[in-house]
């Protein structure tokens, strides 16, 4: 049998963690053959939270779970962990400015990339889910340098995945059946969500999404915004914000990350620019990507037209804006 592997979970005693937790140790971020230790981070008010979810864990008897580490040292949860989902952080609360959410979000990120550097196993790979995700991501790659930035990425997965909804219930297909949808850029409602490369599977072969739908007014309008609006309109709904489509989600993508994707199939991740697509280098941003040997490459070649143009280099500048403002609060 394989080694456990194991996977950090930090802000373990929130809602995500709550739905995440059981799906991991249920095999479906790594496989139904492949043994977890999950380890769970929360800090000290969640602490007794956090218990409870590890009592529930025990209670499910979940096969694959070899053990479980609950705790608010985040030395003692970063240790040899070969998987980190950054679920933790501080959320923006009615009348915060901007800066301050961000200053306590880069502090965490900092600290954390330090125990994550110093404790985790080597060829750790990292998965930041808590907002702003993109930048949390870039400040812990800043604050890991040892970890290389090959493995530090941010969930866009869920947005992607919702695109794939979208067109799935437009057209009345079955969302298996289609494919590579792109989220660019940032996780926030900047972010563009781009079919001109998607196809369908039909009886009749692949077809493309624009074609099938044949409303590019649709699609270049409320389609985009219902993508981009989706959290808040889960929030109004449901009084919470998204939790079991976002950890949905994350294993969707440490699953592909790690065992790879489809042939011919390509999904979107938050990871460090290279400067393709002329997306400036040194942003974590939204590019759709493929996996194969525990690696992501960005797909290259992909036609951009202008309408995209301008909706990719938008989100890059928030994503620069973004960008200084954690530098500032660093100074
Ligand atoms: P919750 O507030 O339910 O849970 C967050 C947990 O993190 C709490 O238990 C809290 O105590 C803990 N925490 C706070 N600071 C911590 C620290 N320094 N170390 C460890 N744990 C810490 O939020 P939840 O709904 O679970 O959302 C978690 C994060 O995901 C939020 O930042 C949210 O904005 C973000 N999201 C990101 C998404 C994405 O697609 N990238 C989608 C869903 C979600 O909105």
């Amino acid at each position: 049998a394989k080694d456990p592997v194991r996977v950090l979970v930090t802000g373990a005693a929130g809602q995500i963690g709550y739905a995440l937790v059981p799906m991991i140790a249920r095999g479906v971020m790594l496989g139904a053959d492949q043994s977890v230790i999950l380890h769970m981070l929360d800090i000290p008010p969640a602490a007794e939270a956090l218990n409870g979810v590890k009592m529930e864990l025990v209670d499910a008897a979940f096969p694959l779970l070899k053990g479980v580490v609950a705790t608010t040292d985040v030395v003692e949860a970063c240790k040899g962990v070969n998987i980190a989902v950054m679920v933790g952080g501080f959320p923006r609360k009615e009348g915060m400015e901007r800066k301050d959410v961000m200053s306590k979000n880069v502090s965490i990120y900092k600290s954390q990339a330090s125990a994550l550097e110093a404790h985790a196993a080597a060829n750790c790979k990292v998965l930041v889910v808590a907002n702003p995700a993109n930048t949390n991501a870039l400040i812990l790659k800043e604050f890991a340098p040892s970890i290389p930035e090959k493995n530090i990425t941010c969930l866009t997965r869920l947005d992607h995945n919702r695109a794939l909804g979208q067109v799935s219930e437009r057209l009345s297909v079955q969302v298996s059946d289609v494919k590579n949808v792109i989220i660019w850029g940032n996780h926030s409602s900047t972010q563009y969500p781009d079919v001109t490369h998607a196809t369908v599977k039909t009886s009749a072969g692949e077809r493309p999404v624009r074609e099938l739908v044949a409303d590019d007014a649709w699609l270049n309008g409320e389609f985009i915004s219902t993508v981009q609006q989706r959290g808040a309109a889960i929030i109004k709904a449901r009084k919470f914000s998204s939790a079991l489509s976002a950890a949905s989600s994350a294993c969707d993508h440490i699953r592909d990350w790690v065992i790879g994707t489809p042939k011919g199939t390509w999904v979107s991740m938050g990871v460090y620019s290279d400067g393709s697509y002329d997306v400036p280098a040194g942003l974590i941003y939204s590019f759709p990507v493929t996996c194969k040997n525990g690696e992501w490459s960005i797909v290259q070649g992909l036609s951009i037209d202008e309408f995209s143009r301008n909706k990719l280099d938008k989100t890059a500048e928030e994503l620069s804006e973004e960008k200084a403002l954690a530098y500032s609060c660093l100074a």
